[in-house]
């Protein structure tokens, strides 16, 4: 796990930082071995701090990775994270932009009696997670088997009649028994005209005969998210629907069969979304192709219209076309996948044939 900080600190030397305070759950994780909610991990050149509060000390002494020295902080966060940057003659600190709120950074540079130079880092810091080790493709791999597991009992439990809310809860209970820790992302339950919301979280709204619906969802497994989308019909589909569910599954395969390692996000997108505009739906795949998964649901790279990312072996990802037709309603299909030897290898093997219940 030490390669994992010594990439971080081949960054802070290129961007000319003495060390880097990490704050983020997923680095704090990623970096230090720590899942409590609250700490600061300080990391410089050639130490590391991890900062906790009492709640947290045995915890924390017996997750960190070797060469990370547990500290529980005396007076306040800020008043400990600044003795050891006196202490050990730190000038320069990166940051995460994203993981500490403004208040909270006035009040580190408040505190900060030597080192007044903080530099923010935007996503560089979380970049260094892009590339999966093969500790993280197992638990991602378990994570996807476990959402795969609680797919298949939804569709034998989904009943016209019942409120997406319910079905949201089975398939959080059974996820749960299953052994994660619960799900990754607010359940996304959606029947009927609702299909067509691209993140229709679940509602008392009742599933009809008739309906399209889409369902999810993901699991936290081993600090691992998955993520699934699976979308079935309650009796025979419109025909409609039936055909945009044919265009969704084949622009779903291109994208599977095309998308190459040193791709870019931009080029993988493509695959997917000139199938979808051929059969004139254009306009109706509003969002990206996929994103890159790991211990955040939504981290990098990103597979965009917007997307300069250059896909990677090792690199964890969605692949989620979807076609919504507002009052009519929506399909989509995202299966999780890794690149291997440049091609992707999918964890998803839910089915993807036709599903009527
Ligand atoms: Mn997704």
């Amino acid at each position: 796990m030490n390669n994992r900080l010594e990439k971080l600190r081949q960054l802070l030397i290129e961007n000319n930082c003495n060390a880097c305070l990490i704050a983020g759950r997923a680095n704090t994780i990623y970096f230090s071995g720590f899942t409590g909610t609250t700490s600061l991990l300080l990391v410089s050149i050639d130490k590391a701090w991890l900062i906790v509060d009492f709640r947290y000390t045995i915890q924390a002494r017996e997750q960190v990775y070797e060469g990370i020295e547990v500290i529980e902080i005396k007076k306040s966060f800020y008043s400990t994270l600044n003795e050891i940057v006196n202490n050990n003659s730190i000038d320069i600190i990166g940051f995460e932009g994203q993981a500490l709120t403004v208040s909270e950074y006035n009040r580190i540079k408040e505190k900060l009696t030597r080192a007044k130079k903080l530099v923010r880092f935007d996503s560089q810091i979380d970049w260094i997670r892009s590339i999966k080790d093969s500790d993280e493709i197992e638990r991602i791999q378990q994570a996807v088997l476990l959402g795969d597991k609680v797919f298949e009992h939804i569709i034998k439990f989904i009943k016209p009649g019942m409120k997406e809310t319910e079905v949201a809860a089975e398939l959080e209970y059974t996820m749960k028994k299953l052994g994660a820790k619960g799900p990754s992302f607010e359940s996304i339950i959606a029947a009927g005209h609702r299909s067509a919301m691209c993140h229709g979280t679940a509602t008392d709204n009742i599933i009809k005969n008739g309906d399209t619906v889409v369902l999810d969802f993901g699991v936290i497994y081993r600090n691992y998210c998955s993520d699934m989308t699976r979308t079935i019909f309650i009796g025979e589909p419109k025909k409609e629907l039936a055909r945009i569910y044919d265009i969704v599954k084949k622009a779903q395969q291109a994208a599977l069969d095309g998308i190459k390692s040193g791709m870019s996000g931009y080029d993988a997108d493509k695959i997917a979304r000139d199938i979808i505009a051929e059969n004139g739906y254009e306009e109706a795949f509003g969002h990206s192709l996929g994103h890159g998964v790991g211990l955040e649901i939504h981290e990098e790279p990103r597979l965009s219209e917007k997307s300069e990312d250059i896909l990677k072996d090792g690199m964890v990802f969605s692949v989620e076309p979807g076609i919504y037709v507002e009052g009519l309603g929506g399909v989509r299909i995202e299966d999780m996948v890794v690149l291997v030897d440049g091609k992707i290898r999918n964890f998803t093997t839910s089915p993807k044939e036709m599903i009527i219940i």
